[in-house]
């Protein structure tokens, strides 16, 4: 049997070069292509880096679908329908609104793949064979797993595709935490599964790479397997880089652990400087321990770079807060930051709560053929919708300035500690600096060569 794999684009400006820093290695196509028994025959395209060609023979074909990639994902599965090839589609967004996705391919899978990808492949034969058993169709459900052991990944499939030079791997899926904007909550309900620190170790050393970005949503909603984790690591001598909460500041002895085990910075939802906000969106507890410039002191202190990152649009928001925080990343010298306006994500508390509110402008926003990435898609309070693209624009602007970039650059803690972290330092400023326009109006779903017009199917 021929599989082909596919990761849909989120769109694309014609004639321009899809947005550099996004271009990582999408690990679910790994993940999935080392579930594959050896007589299945693997083929994977990336859609942000090539042409997919529709018609190369294939038996089967699985899409990862996230909301921005939605409409490009649906396309992609037409153009392979129309010409009998059956779709499987999963991911996050199949699993947060299942029953978009089911109109859109033969069969869907909601939630993680583990649990039921050999089912779905018996299935697919059996289709093939043209038997009467059951065939490959409608939603199989991959039940929540508590420990994640026993992971394939099979990184081949990357070969020869342009990435940015940092192996992805995971440890951990889902978080603790209940943020009412965060589609990984409203996925994974509010728990964490771990894998096996010691496999997550041999996969680090089977892969050669010395670089990694731990993908996990937080890496220490749970500080005991976040400890754990980080013993395992200390003897490869690696260097990482993951992403983690910030009430982690009140705990020295684990950030300290943490940079022994090799990170060397990590990523941190601020959100918002406004504490209502805060409040709002259920992070109040961002602030339980000390205030933003206690942890970041703290941060600096043991040498860890800081990608902070702030969300506009909560109720309180406004040109003032804006430029607040703005003007705080840069006076604390974050590492990097992110400066994007909320997005209402289908499946979270913030959906409903906005839907319910008829504050949402296009409801099923990700199907819109003319939107575009940057374009605010609700009623923020304060501000218009387009004053907040602006802004939000504007910030990354001030941000990414070459006199933000010199000025962020004199922290001799974090972002110029070494040779290593300055030149890395350089390398993603510059590159933030001129993926800002890249990615700004990136047409969502916009059809990459000529394919038809997507039209919503009739419900
Ligand atoms: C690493 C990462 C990135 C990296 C690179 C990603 C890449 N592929 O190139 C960077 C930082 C560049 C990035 C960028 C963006 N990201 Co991102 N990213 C992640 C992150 C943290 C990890 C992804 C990962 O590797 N997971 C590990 C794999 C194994 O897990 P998984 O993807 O869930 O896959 C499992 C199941 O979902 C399922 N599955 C997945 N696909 C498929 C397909 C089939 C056919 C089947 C059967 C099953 C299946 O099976 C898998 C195994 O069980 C996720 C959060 C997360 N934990 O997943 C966010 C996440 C996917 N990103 C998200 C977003 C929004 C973006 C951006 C749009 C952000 C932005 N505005 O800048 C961009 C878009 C980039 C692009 N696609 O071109 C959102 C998507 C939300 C949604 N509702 O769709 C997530 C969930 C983060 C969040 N906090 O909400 N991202
Ligand atoms: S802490 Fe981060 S990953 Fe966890 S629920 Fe909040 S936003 Fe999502």
């Amino acid at each position: 049997m021929r599989i082909t794999l596919i990761y849909p684009a989120v769109g694309c400006k014609p004639g321009e070069p899809y947005v550099k820093a996004w271009q990582m290695q999408p690990l679910a196509m790994a993940v999935l292509a080392g579930m594959m028994p050896a007589d299945v025959e693997v083929r994977f395209y990336d859609d942000r880096l090539e042409a997919i060609p529709f018609d190369e023979p294939t038996d089967l074909v699985a899409i990862s679908v996230e909301t921005f990639t939605a409409l490009r994902a649906y396309r992609i599965a037409r153009q392979f329908r129309a010409r009998g090839v059956p779709v499987v589609l999963g991911g996050y967004h199949v699993t947060l609104i299942p029953d978009e996705a089911l109109g859109e391919a033969d069969a869907i899978v909601v939630g993680d793949a583990e649990a039921v990808w050999h089912q779905v492949l018996d299935d697919a034969r059996q289709r093939q064979l043209g038997a009467r058993r059951r065939q490959l169709s409608g939603v199989y459900r991959g039940s929540p797993r508590r420990t994640l052991d026993g992971i394939r990944t099979r990184r081949e499939i990357f070969e020869g595709k342009s990435y940015q030079n940092i192996t992805l791997i995971e440890s951990a899926r889902g978080c603790n935490f209940r943020c009412d904007f965060c589609s990984i909550t409203a996925y994974h309900g509010a728990s964490q599964s771990h894998r096996p620190a010691s496999e997550v170790a041999a996969e680090m050393r089977a892969t050669g790479s010395r670089r990694f970005f731990i993908v996990d949503d937080n890496i220490v909603s749970q500080p005991e397997m976040a400890r754990q984790l980080c013993r395992e690591l200390i003897p490869l001598g690696v260097n990482w880089v993951g992403q983690a909460s910030i009430h982690i500041a009140q705990d020295e002895r684990l950030l300290e652990l943490l940079v022994q085990s090799g990170c060397r910075g990590v990523l941190i939802g601020m959100e918002s400087i406004d504490p209502d906000n805060l409040e709002r969106m259920g992070k109040s507890w961002n602030l339980a321990a000390c205030d933003y410039r206690e942890s970041l002191r703290r941060f600096r202190k043991h040498g860890l770079a800081v990608y902070g990152t702030f969300v506009f649009g909560y109720d309180n928001d406004d040109q003032q807060v804006v430029r607040r925080s703005v003007e705080f990343a840069r006076e604390e010298q974050l590492f990097l930051a992110a400066f994007n306006h909320l997005v209402p994500f289908p499946g979270t508390p913030l959906y409903d709560r906005l839907a319910r509110e008829g504050r949402l402008l296009t409801e099923k926003w990700w199907l819109d053929e003319e939107g575009r990435v940057g374009d605010v898609v609700f009623r923020p309070h304060k501000v218009e919708p387009r004053e907040l693209e602006q802004l939000c624009l504007d910030a990354r602007r001030q941000f990414y300035s070459w006199s933000s970039i010199g000025g962020r650059l004199l922290d001799w803690q974090a972002n110029a500690r070494n040779p290593l972290m300055l030149g890395i330092y350089l390398a993603l400023n510059v590159q933030s600096h001129f993926d800002i326009d890249l990615r700004q109006g990136l047409r969502l779903g916009l059809a990459l060569r000529g394919e038809p017009r997507y039209e919503p199917l009739p419900v």
